[in-house]
């Protein structure tokens, strides 16, 4: 089934909501689709109850901030009170990384699983990204996420980094529908990614090297014409693209919205082998463990999600509580880059 959402004056890439094949996370099927269209989706990676479970769990997340956020009050969501948050609603920093929200969503088997299937190794370590939320925006237009169109982008350097280096993941918590919308992929657009320095040289040449992101024009008709999509996905499905992939995330009309509910919730997970990293690496990633720093998606290398420009000022106020780190078990460390050693002796 294909559900067409909205097009506006200046929104000329019009975002298709799709039914697409959903899999299981040890499926060989899956790992050829991802292959093949640049991103998959992984079925149930959560259970129904779980996705509820890490919702609540980000709610206790932005209500111990104490800047005042009721969940029950949408009157108190405002972004005086509202965790920074960059482009498409995401919440990049302020602990969110190290929250309960996010090691609770880390723990599961069966994303794991599919990490696994992508790297053909268990040995991973994971990202300590941040989540995407979106207030009822028709209670208060300031709260509409950016247009797909404005900000399609991949996460890779076309020649800094050539090659498959990295699987993005999301795990979404809310129903999605073509009314809301969510995160939006170009089908087969990680093989646009070798032809980017002749397609987009000036544009390619203003991003340093060393930048693991590239963002296409407004509106570009060659991605218009690729057909962006949004996926539909149930609570508790795992999203997982190609970071070659073009993608961002698009609200719908959101006709019929509850507008005293979250529209959307999903968590930015992704990991990758040990082995891409190196032992400087995992001594910092010990240390933001400790201290609650959060990062983009990749663990090969560290970046301080609380360096970002938009975020700067936020980190460093005293404005924000940041939550408790929890407790982590044995895999949890793991995927930090704890030896087996190291967590005996911590236990
Ligand atoms: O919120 C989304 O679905 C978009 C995520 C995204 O653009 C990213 O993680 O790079």
């Amino acid at each position: 089934m294909t559900l067409t959402t909205h097009h506006s004056a200046n929104d000329t890439i019009s975002v298709e909501y799709r039914h697409v094949p959903r899999f299981e996370p040890t499926e060989d099927s899956a790992m050829r689709y991802l292959e093949k269209h640049g991103f998959v989706i992984i079925a149930n990676a959560l259970t129904t109850k779980e996705a509820e479970h890490a919702v609540d769990l980000l709610w206790d997340y932005l209500e111990q901030l104490g800047t005042g956020i009721n969940r029950a009050d949408t009157s108190t969501w405002d972004d005086d009170r509202w965790p920074t948050s960059v482009h498409g609603g995401i919440l990049p920093s302020l602990g969110i990384g190290h929250s309960p929200a996010q090691w609770f969503i880390r723990n599961s088997t069966r994303i794991h699983q599919a990490f696994t299937s992508v790297w053909e190794t268990e040995d991973l370590l994971v990202s300590f990204d941040g989540v995407s939320l979106w207030r009822p925006w028709l209670a208060n237009a300031a709260w509409r996420t950016n247009e797909g169109g404005s900000w399609l982008h991949i996460d890779q350097h076309p020649t800094g980094r050539p090659g498959k280096h990295c699987v993005q993941g999301l795990v979404n918590l809310l129903p999605t529908s073509p009314e809301i919308g969510g995160n939006v992929v170009v089908p087969g657009s990680h093989h646009l990614f070798e032809q980017i320095p002749e397609l987009y040289g000036p544009r390619l040449a203003r991003i340093h090297d060393s930048i693991d992101h590239f963002r296409f024009p407004k509106n570009d008709p060659r991605l218009r014409d690729m057909q962006p999509i949004s996926c539909h996905m149930e609570p508790g499905d795992l999203m997982l693209w190609d970071s070659r992939t073009v993608h961002c995330s698009h609200p719908g009309p959101g006709a019929g919205m509850d507008e005293s509910k979250l529209q959307r919730a999903a968590s930015l997970i992704c990991m990758m082998p040990r082995s891409k990293s190196n032992s400087k690496v995992i001594e910092r990633r010990k240390k933001a463990l400790r201290e609650g720093t959060s990062t983009t998606n990749w663990s090969d290398r560290f970046i301080n999600a609380d360096h970002f420009p938009d975020v700067t000022d936020a980190a460093q106020s005293d404005r924000f509580n940041w939550p408790v780190i929890p407790k982590l078990n044995a895999h949890q460390m793991r995927l930090v880059g704890f030896t087996p050693n190291e967590i005996a002796q911590a236990n």
